[in-house]
């Protein structure tokens, strides 16, 4: 890919930097599988800390971090209860009934969140026809509600309502740094109201791969069996943990600036005839509802393309634009003249 190409289309997509490559180059490892990994081991005595558990386990995705604390939190038959936006439905290949055999009873609510309410509504009676409401699923940042971040009190009294009904909770955590970056709070304060809490360092923190579950000690081995199972287990994966160390010394600080580019191209995208910004910005994403006189999100995306702009389309009439370490306030600058271009606007000024 040339270096003029702007890639907006996930914050998965940074590269490892050259301090990154040399701390992986230079980590001391061994073989996790047999749990003799120190970098592996000290990355998960880390995150144990941070999130304020007892342990955590390292994992190769995102995705593995959810299904192994699904499989480890439930029993076939169960069900998760979980916002109908959340990536754990639309992007994780069914693998909740796939690897666990749980049904889903989805939520509906603004921007991916929810009340306590609707979760109070939605638990089955205890008796022989209904399924066991196991667990609630709770993503924040939520991916697909625009990267809103839940207001902490929100989030505890929502899972409050779960937990007095017996009921765990997982924290989607992919993006918990953006939830704290924007917020001031600690992963901790989120995750304390959680059993489970995931978290992904190949996202906005910039690692090549790797994500957490943090929990207690029972849970946390479950998940470690399970990681086994579901083939996660890695060997000398202390070069990846090396990378998650990196980032969590020096990127998380930095996010507040991806959230700012992503007001930036927010504002101006919003000025833009033809094209409006649905949900508000409050971290490192900007989704963007197209008018279909310019055609379906992905013909538009298409164009981008291009024209050296690479986002995705997330609905029929919706792109999605996602700032991240490897893109600054000239590449939004630069990107927001292509969208003006593509869809026929003249380029609008940029605060
Ligand atoms: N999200 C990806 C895609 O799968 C959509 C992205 O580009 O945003 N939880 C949340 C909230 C996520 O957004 C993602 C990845 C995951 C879990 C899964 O992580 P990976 O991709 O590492 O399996």
């Amino acid at each position: 890919m040339s270096g003029a190409i702007i890639d907006l289309r996930s914050d998965t997509v940074t590269r490892p930097t050259p301090a990154m490559r040399r701390a992986m180059a230079e980590a001391v490892v061994g073989d996790d599988v047999l749990g003799d990994d120190p970098t592996v081991i000290a990355l998960q005595e880390r995150i144990a800390q941070v999130m304020g558990k007892e342990a955590a386990c390292f994992v190769p995705t995102g995705t593995m971090a959810n299904q192994t604390a699904i499989r480890a939190q439930t029993e076939p038959g169960d069900e998760v209860i979980a916002h109908e936006d959340s990536h754990i439905i639309h992007y994780e290949t069914g693998s909740p009934a796939a690897l666990s055999g749980v049904m889903i009873r989805p939520l509906r609510g603004h921007a991916g969140l929810f009340e306590a309410s609707d979760v109070e509504e939605a638990v089955r009676p205890n008796n022989v026809h209904s399924p066991h409401s196991a667990l609630l699923v709770i993503e924040n940042t939520h991916n697909r509600g625009g990267g809103a971040v839940w207001p902490l009190e929100r989030f505890a009294r929502v899972a409050a309502s779960a937990r007095q009904r017996g009921i765990r909770v997982h924290l989607d955590g992919a993006r918990i740094w953006n939830a704290c970056a924007a917020t001031g709070h600690s992963p901790a304060d989120y995750a304390r109201h959680a059993d489970t809490v995931s978290c992904c360092f190949s996202k906005g923190l910039g690692a090549p791969a790797g994500s957490a579950v943090a929990g207690d000690r029972a849970t946390i081995a479950r998940v470690a069996r399970f990681r086994k199972m579901f083939g996660g287990t890695m060997r000398q994966s202390g070069v990846l943990a090396a990378a998650a160390m990196h980032a969590l010394d020096h990127h998380r600080a930095r996010m507040v600036e991806d959230h700012a580019n992503a007001r930036r191209l927010a504002e101006a995208l919003s000025g833009v005839p033809g094209l409006s910004v649905p949900l508000p910005v409050e971290t490192n994403m900007c989704f963007v509802d197209v008018d279909p006189r310019h055609g379906s999100a992905a013909e538009l995306c298409q164009r981008l393309k291009a024209a050296g702009l690479l986002v995705l389309p997330t609905a029929p009439q919706r792109v999605r634009f996602v700032c991240h370490l490897d893109v600054s306030a000239a590449m939004i600058d630069a990107a927001v003249a292509v969208v003006a271009r593509a869809v026929g606007a003249a380029p609008q000024p940029v605060a």
